[in-house]
Parts: structure tokens; sequence; C-alpha cells
């Protein structure tokens, strides 16, 4: 109850000045904003005056109007993808009719890849952003708020603001994707290669995320490339070395475009020995093998009606991960998704975007290399593994605006089948076999409603509100799998259980002058536990080295969440920066309850509450040289247990400087982590980690007009470090040489 009011009462003291501000007006300018090269009108377009007091954003043709103030001097035009402009007013007000603004579109070096973390152009990812070779992880890295866990020398799991797994949403072109290895060998982001990415779209927190699939934790939604129209026959090859894993890597695509329809293909292989950490020697068995495939098709049926049709087919072959007990032997996925755009539907309406997808993912385990007689779990067994899961779903999303109002509505529904068992296999012949289902046909369908309000609303304010409510019923269906549940727990227990859980949210934000805004946030909601949490069986958590049992009983976990934000200049200015401070605060955090020394099951265990901040910034030095760097830290206590939560990225941080030329590219990075001494040691078993900092040097190369060289050292110093975030403390990479040459035709 005190936190709505207190809600009630901010709102009310927001809207005052504005209310009193938005009288003091002076003239009204009218305008159109366009595409520089194909006069196509923008929609959803920032338009402002320069000292913020009044500000729009241009309608479904483009359009806006806005009024502005006697102090005002420049109007500012910004829109992500396209170069900001800034007009005097001066030769704005003397022409009377209608303004037409054109926007160039960012000039990317052949398909630069697009950074976004809550909705803004990322400046440092750095000049690798065209290079194929960089997983996508590497691309991912340098952004403050977001690590990764790593397992292995592929394959890294995004942690937003402390939180992972259920808590954080990682999106293929917004579509859900289900792992299929039940110990966390598969995430999402082991289905995404560089090549085929447009864009990471990165959202820190509840009000951040991509919107409509909002988690607590945050939002990863990787952007697919998308044919272009009228852009002819194109093709791309590049093949690079990364020394450190003495890996290779080959890639190439093909795409033609007509007037009304294009396709792209692109296939990527890439075959890793294993890893050398800092310092010298190779870890064995931890190289992989990986091909993936792309293809994507675009049909304008008419101007107004776009369809996509796109597949994703990845296939990887053996992959080591040596700081578990087992690798994988094999990974199919099929990822396919069919996208219809409509553009200005009705009146006010800019679009309505629906998506239909599948995927299907296929995960083969065991631990038939390693020697089963030399270790602490499960001792003289072999345990072939298989996880299979198929998700498939809708999103449908509306968007539309109204003079200063933007509005945003979407549905979706989505429907998780899973299933994985495993067989033990003692070494000893006379021993008999054991058979165990880990996740028993597990079925989880969810629906999903949510809006959201901007409302640009004058004097350089804007509010937004969201709300959003989900409905989900889970069910376990294999006969044996419920027989063990139904024992488990005393035969006293909701198999089919269904839940509600709802998220709202505001945020206020202020331009205080043409340099600086400001703002808050604050958001509650609920999350439904996922199908691992409720029916995952015996399934061993290398994190912690724990086997864990579901729980069908779980309830949903809140989370009660608060940020102050503030930025500094605009991604045309010299000078520009951020800083987000927040809190989060779970209820009925959801958590592994320790049984014993080898058990753990899942429980609604209290509160738990993370804190921390982020801070970007990023200075031009001259018309070449860039600077940037961030900072990040994050605390993470839970309450009940009285110990700090497991899994806690350290305090960390880098700085970078770039010489951006249309020639030679040049970056040196300086990456640090602190040690993390705040470990969980009642609940969980997690070890402490050292500091370290590294040094990188890139450089991009043109050879000529359609041959561009990258070579590249990480870890200069051949540091040895271990990650906080890495399973079973295995070491990080050491010295990096890489090297790639990538042509485009
Ligand atoms: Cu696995």
């Amino acid at each position: 109850m005190k936190f709505r009011n207190a809600i009630l009462i901010t709102l009310l003291l927001l809207s005052l000045p504005a209310a009193v501000m938005s009288s003091n007006l002076n003239e009204i300018i009218k305008g159109v904003v366009k595409h520089a090269h194909t006069g196509e009108s923008i929609p959803g377009v920032h338009v402002q005056s320069e000292h913020g007091t009044s500000g729009t954003i241009t309608d479904k043709n483009g359009l806006f109007e806005l009024q502005i103030e006697e102090a005002d001097s420049y109007l500012t035009v910004s829109h992500i993808g396209f170069s900001g402009k800034r007009i005097p007013l001066s030769e704005v007000c003397s022409c009377h009719g209608k303004l037409e603004i054109a926007l160039v579109p960012v000039q990317f070096r052949g398909e630069e890849l697009l950074i976004t973390a809550d909705r803004n152009q990322m400046q440092h990812s750095g000049i690798y952003g065209s290079s194929k070779t960089r997983s996508v992880e590497d691309h991912m890295s340098g952004i403050s708020g977001l690590d990764m866990v790593t397992r292995a020398n592929m394959a890294k799991d995004p942690v937003i603001r402390g939180l992972r797994d259920g808590r954080v949403n990682v999106l293929i072109d917004g579509m859900r994707l289900t792992p299929a290895c039940v110990d966390g060998m598969d995430p999402a982001t082991a289905y995404v290669e560089t090549d085929n990415l447009q864009s990471i779209e990165i959202g820190r927190g509840f009000e951040n995320g991509t919107g409509k699939q909002t988690a607590p934790g945050g939002s990863v939604n990787f952007s697919m490339v998308r044919p272009s129209l009228n852009s002819g026959f194109r093709a791309s090859a590049e093949t690079g070395y990364q020394s450190v894993s003495r890996q290779q890597f080959y890639q190439g695509s093909l795409s033609h475009g007509e007037e009304n329809w294009a396709f792209r293909l692109s296939g990527t292989f890439r075959d890793a020995g294993d890893l050398q950490p800092g310092g010298g020697g190779r870890i064995d068995g931890s190289g992989f093998r990986k091909g993936n495939v792309m293809a994507s098709v675009l049909y304008e049926a008419s101007p107004s009606h776009r369809f996509n049709l796109r597949y994703i087919g990845d296939f990887a072959g053996k992959i080591g991960y040596p700081s578990m007990i087992m690798d994988t032997r094999r990974a199919d996925a099929h990822i396919g998704g069919l996208e219809h755009a409509w553009s200005n539907p009705f009146t006010g309406v800019h679009s309505i975007t629906t998506n239909l997808y599948i995927n299907r993912v296929e995960h083969w385990m065991d631990d038939y290399d390693r020697d089963v007689g030399d270790r602490e779990v499960m001792r003289n067994m072999y345990m072939p593994m298989y996880g299979e899961t198929v998700t498939s779903g809708f999103t449908s999303e509306l968007s539309a605006s109204r003079s200063d109002h933007l509005f945003n509505l979407s549905l979706e529904g989505f429907r998780i089948d899973a299933f994985a068992d495993m067989v033990m296999e003692h070494t000893d012949p006379s021993v008999r076999d054991m058979y165990l289902v880990n996740l028993g046909d597990v079925v989880q369908q969810n629906l999903i409603f949510s809006g959201s309000h901007t409302w640009f609303a004058g004097s350089g304010w804007t509010f937004a509100t969201n709300i959003r409510g989900e409905a989900g019923m889970n069910r376990l269906n294999n006969e044996s799998a419920r027989a063990t549940y139904r024992a488990e727990y005393n035969g006293e227990i909701e198999l089919e259980p269904t839940a509600l859980a709802y998220q709202v949210g505001i945020k206020a934000k202020n331009e205080i002058s043409s340099r600086l805004s400001a703002g808050f946030s604050l958001s509650s909601g609920t999350r439904i536990p996922d199908h691992m949490e409720r029916y995952g069986y015996y399934i061993y958590q290398p994190l912690d080295g724990f086997f864990y049992i579901g729980n069908p009983e779980l309830t949903p976990e809140r989370s009660t969440q608060a940020e102050l934000f503030t930025r500094l200049g605009s991604d045309q200015s010299r000078v520009s920066g951020s800083l987000s401070l927040w809190v989060n605060q779970m209820d009925n955090y959801i958590a592994g309850l320790r049984a014993d020394d080898l058990f753990k099951r899942m429980q609604n265990m209290g509160r738990a509450t993370l804190k921390g901040f982020e801070v970007d910034a990023s200075v031009r030095l001259s018309d070449r040289w860039r600077g940037s760097g961030s900072i990040a830290y994050v605390l993470g206590t839970h309450q009940e247990l009285e110990e700090p939560l497991p899994m806690i990225p350290p305090f960390k941080g880098h700085i970078s400087l770039q010489r951006v030329s249309e020639s030679v590219q040049l970056e040196g990075r300086f990456r640090w982590a602190a040690s993390q001494n705040r470990i969980a040691e009642e609940n969980s078993l997690e070890t402490e980690t050292g500091g370290y900092a590294l040094l990188d040097l890139f450089a991009q190369v043109p050879l000529n007009r359609s041959v561009t060289m990258q070579i590249g050292m990480e870890n200069m110093l051949n540091t040895f470090y271990i990650e906080h975030l890495s399973v079973n403390s295995m070491p990080a990479p050491g010295r990096n040489v890489n090297l790639s040459i990538q042509i485009n035709l």
C-alpha cells in the first residue's frame, strides 16, 4: 500500500511543474522526417527543442508538431540507426511552411553490428562490430551490467544485474527458445552467429526490457539480418583464425534483392581445438566443432504488407566441457519463424507485427571420454543424457501514436514441450543399468498481454507506464515422472499448477538541459516458475555441484525494482555518458534449498536483495580518436539465509581508446575486474576469485575496396585469471592472436 501511495504522490509532484511550464508557449513548428536515401517517412523519430523544454515523436507519416519557446535556439532530431541532426531554429522559423528533415542512416562499415542497452546505442562495442569471426558473446562483453556465465570454449549465458536463467529473457527476433540441456550447456546464445546479426538489444531490469517480453533481470534480443529489397546481388566471405583455441572459422553469405522480394543465405563453420589459459598449457578436451546456416526470404506483397520467412539451423559436434562431468556429443537446433509486418493498418496505428514460430532443440551428452573411476560425483557410472525441447508460439505487437502519446500493445502465447532422460551405466557389467527421467514430458503454456503508454508531455518531460498480465499452466505428462514426484512429495501434490503473474511500472524522465536528462523508474511484478524449477528431477547443477529436485508447488516470485538514471549528452555530442543506480528486492525468491551434501530442493526462499550501478562514458577526443569506459557493480544478499547470493559478478569495468577512420582503425582496450570475496557458503558452494587486468589491441586494415583484414591480440600479457562466473573455476583464455580476412562483393 505504501509503495502504491508513493508512486501516486511522486506522479502528482512530477506532473505539476510540467503543467505550469507547458503554458509558456511561443511558436509551433510543423515538419516531416524522411529517410535521406529512400525518401520514405520515418515514424517514431524523437524531435526536441534544444533545452529540452519540449519534445515529441513523429507519427506514422513521419509528421510532427512541436511547440517551442523563445529561449530555444536549436532543434535536435534523433533516431536509432540514423545520424542525429541539430537544426538552428533561426532557419526554421523564418520558412513558415512545413519543415522537411532528412535523416541519413548511420553508415556502417560492411554490415556493422548495432548494440543497444536500454535503447541507447553503445558506442564502445569496438571496431570488431563488422568482424564476423568474433562470437556473439565477445560483442556483448563490453556492456556494463551484463556478464556471462562461462562453461567452456563457447556458448555463454547472459547474466544481467546479477540475475540469469529464467530471470533473463534471451530471444531471437522476439522468439523464445528453450535450452534442451538440463545442465545449461546450450544457452540460446549458442545458436546465434554474428554474421546473421543486425543488432543486439539489451534491456537491464524490468523497465528497460524489450517491453512486452520483460523479465526481472532484463532481456537480450538478437535481431537477425533481414534481406533488403532493391539491393541487387551481394556476397561476402570471411575466414579467420584464433590462436588461443586454434580455432578456424569460415563464413559466407549470398543475398539478392529485387523490387518486392529478397533473400539471404549464410553459413558459418567453426572448428576449435583445446583452449590455452593464461600462462600456457592447454585445457584437455575443450575443443568444439559447429556449423550454422540461416536462410531468410522477404516478400513485399504490397507497400503495407511484408512477410519474412526465416530458418536457422545449428549443428554442433563434440563440444568439450572440461569443467563439467560430461561433454556434448551432439546438439541440433532448428529455428523457424514467419513474420508479418503490416504498416499503417489504421489511422494512428503505425504497425502491427505478428510473428509465428516453432523451434526444436536436441541435445546429447555423455561422459564416455572421461575417467569415471576417478571422480567424486557418480563414481564408476557413465551417464549418457538426452534432452529435447520444442518451443512454439506467436507474438503480435501493435504500435500507435496520437500527438504526444505513443502506445504499444502486445499479445504473446507460447508453449514449451520438454523431455530429458539419462541412463546410469555402471562400469561393472554385473550391476544393472538405471534409467531416470529428468524432465518427464513437461508442458508449459503461457499467455501474456502487455501494454505501454509513453507521453512526451512537453517541458522536457517524458512519462511512461506499462502493465503486463500473464497466465501460465504446467503439466507433467510422463507417468513414471508423475509417480516419482508423488513419491518425492508424499502424494499430496498438485502436478498441474496454474499461475497468474503481473507487472506494472512507471518511468519519468526530464530533459534538464540540452545536455542532461535524468529520471527514475519504479516497477513491480511477479514471475511464474519455469518448467525446470517445477519439474526438473535430479538435475546436476555444475555451478554449485548439487543435484536439484524441482517443486511443482512453487509460487510466483516477486520483484520490486527502483532505478535512478541520468544521461549526459547524446550520440552526437563530444562527451556523453550515463549513470544508473538500481535496487531490486525479490520476495518469494526461488532457489534450491540444501537438503544434504548432494541434493537441493527448489523452494520459495524469502527475500533476496540486489543493488548496483552502471556508469558508461564516451569522449570524442578528435575527429579520429574516441575514448570510452564503463564500470558496473552488483551487490546481492539473500536475507533469509543471511549470506551473499551466489554467482554475483565482481566489480568490473573497461577503458578503450579507438581510432575510427576509413583507412586503418585501431582499438586498445584495458579490461579489469576486482576480486569477488562475497560468496555464498551456507546454502551453496562457491569459491572466491581474484581480480585481474587485461590489455587488448585490435586493428582493422582495408586492403582494397572489397577486402578487409583484421588482426588483434587479446590478453596481451598472457595473464592467468579465472572469471567469477565461470563454472567450476575454469581458467579464462590466455593470449589470443587472431587474424581474419573479409571479402565483400
Ligand atoms: Cu548437456
